[in-house]
């Protein structure tokens, strides 16, 4: 085993990296926050934890909503994390205790390992420990029911990644339960392993999601961004942002809990129905299990281009009905309903599939040419290159807005005063409210650019959110964010 470096974990052979456990040194910089929360660990429990797991939220540069379409996308580990201290239950075996540090907002959560259910309340979000038992049913799953142990876990959580923000603070949630699972139950902690489980088992909690947030949180590596792809198998490759650029994320505090609507899976359905519609059109025998546009350019031998010229030739309606659909494909509503639409997308009346698929696609080639932007510039610096970089960050957000319609009006707003201040900005994460991501020519830049929002955003917010948020000038909804590492494992 040899370690890789970066602290984040040992490879143990071409493609296998496994999360290493580190020693908690005093200069670590997470110590403080470790220590605090061993603290609380113990007032709660009466003893030390056993080790603590840290596992970043995300800020995705570009590539979004096309991850669940089997497409890559370009994200980084933010500095912003969930953080555990985990320890065994010696006296009751199979008894699962969450104490949240947050007492005030998030309520204490014990249940039996032997029972373990992710049951979710229909209306309103899942209540936060449903995130965490869902990482642990993730473990129970894989390792199947007779070979997992129920084991019983003491855990106290701290988390700062914004809530409900698009900087996935639920995927850090799931992650971390999965790692701390994982760890409790002896399991070798290969990193790919543990983000495709994370992905598998954060759908209990209702969303058709793909895997961008439990990838980066495990892969993230200090100092580069990564492109992740999907197909054939998850890969991550590192990244090197152009030198000097800063990224900034501002907080619309638009609050989108993805969990608690159905916009998402609606986007999900729509995707699918539209490949479908298209394999159908292909003459594929299998169309009806073709569900992500990345099998289908592959079975088609397509390319970027010929998919887009495909898309615009058979999806020809702005608006698709449930009528049209049936008569296409010679099916009754019900089966509709039954086959097609998942539990919290019964009501869709109407399919955006022209729209949506043009979206995925062309955002799929966006992915591609920032990468290669960014890899031509780690040679050599070229201004047009860089405008290149800030033009594709520009037409994923008008494609969010336009074709995707995952815009929100306080993000408007926001991006509106980048464009002001000449920064390329874009929504990050699932959108309907959350974060922007914006590049900046260097930090002198970012530091202009945030003070522009402060003065024409947040100093005028409603006095409830300028009296949560001010106090602390504003600095932990627009900061300047610098790729973090992935998740971590330390012992005491
Ligand atoms: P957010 O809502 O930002 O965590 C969601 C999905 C991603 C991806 C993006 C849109 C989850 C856990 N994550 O991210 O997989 O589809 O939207 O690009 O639902």
């Amino acid at each position: 085993m040899t370690a890789n470096g970066n602290g984040t974990g040992d490879i143990l052979g071409p493609g296998i990296e496994i999360v290493a456990q580190q020693k908690l040194q005093p200069d670590a910089k997470m110590y403080g926050r470790m220590q605090r929360l061993g603290a609380f660990f113990k007032e709660q429990f009466g003893a030390e934890p056993d080790f603590f797991v840290r596992v970043p939220g995300r800020v995705n540069i570009i590539g979004e909503h096309v991850d669940y379409c089997g497409y890559s996308v370009l994200p980084m580990a933010v500095t912003q994390s969930i953080v555990l201290a985990v320890g065994s239950n010696p006296t009751e075996l199979h008894q699962l205790q969450l104490r949240n540090l947050d007492q005030a907002n998030f309520q204490n959560f014990q249940c039996d390992l032997k029972s373990l259910s992710v049951e979710l309340p229909l209306p309103g979000g899942p209540a936060w420990y449903k995130y965490f038992m869902c990482g642990v049913r993730g473990i129970e799953e894989h390792l199947g029911r007779k070979k997992f142990s129920p084991i019983g876990m003491r855990i106290a959580v701290d988390g700062n990644v914004p809530l409900a923000a698009g900087l996935s603070s639920s995927s850090a949630m799931v992650s971390s339960a999965v790692l701390a699972t994982a760890h409790v139950q002896g399991m070798k902690l290969d990193r790919k392993e543990l983000a495709s489980i994370s992905a598998k088992c954060e759908q209990y909690i209702g969303t058709h999601s793909g895997g961008m947030d439990q990838a980066i949180a495990y892969l993230g590596r200090e100092g580069c961004a990564h492109h992740i792809e999907f197909h054939p198998q998850l890969n991550g490759t590192p990244v090197i942002l152009p030198a000097g650029k800063c990224f900034v994320v501002a907080n619309s505090l638009a609050q989108k809990n993805k969990a608690a609507s159905s916009d998402y899976n609606e986007r999900v359905v729509e995707c699918r129905l539209a490949t479908r519609w298209l394999a159908r059109h292909k003459n594929l025998s299998n169309w009806q299990e073709i569900i992500r546009f990345i099998d289908l350019e592959e079975a088609c031998g397509m390319n970027n281009e010929t998919f887009e010229s495909f898309i615009k030739e058979k999806l020809t309606k702005w608006v698709y009905t449930r009528a049209d659909i049936c008569q296409e494909w010679g099916i009754k509503e019900q089966e509709l309903e039954a086959k097609y639409l998942t539990a919290n997308t019964q009501h869709m009346q109407q399919f955006k599939l022209r729209q949506r698929a043009l979206h995925v696609i062309q955002e799929s080639g966006r992915v591609v040419k920032f990468r290669k932007i960014c890899e031509q510039l780690a040679l050599h610096a070229s201004e047009e290159d860089i405008k290149q970089l800030g033009l594709l960050m520009r037409q994923s957000h008008e494609s969010l807005r336009e074709l995707y319609e995952c815009s929100h009006p306080d993000v408007e707003r926001l991006i509106a005063i980048s464009e002001k201040q000449n920064v390329s900005a874009r929504v990050t994460g699932a959108g309907w409210g959350g974060c922007i991501v914006a590049m900046c020519d260097s930090q002198e830049d970012a530091a202009k650019y945030i003070n522009a929002l402060k003065r024409d955003y947040y100093a005028q917010l409603p006095p409830h959110l300028l009296e949560r948020h001010q106090p602390n000038d504003f600095n932990e909804v627009v900061f300047a964010t610098f790729p973090g590492n992935g998740a971590e494992l330390f012992v005491p």
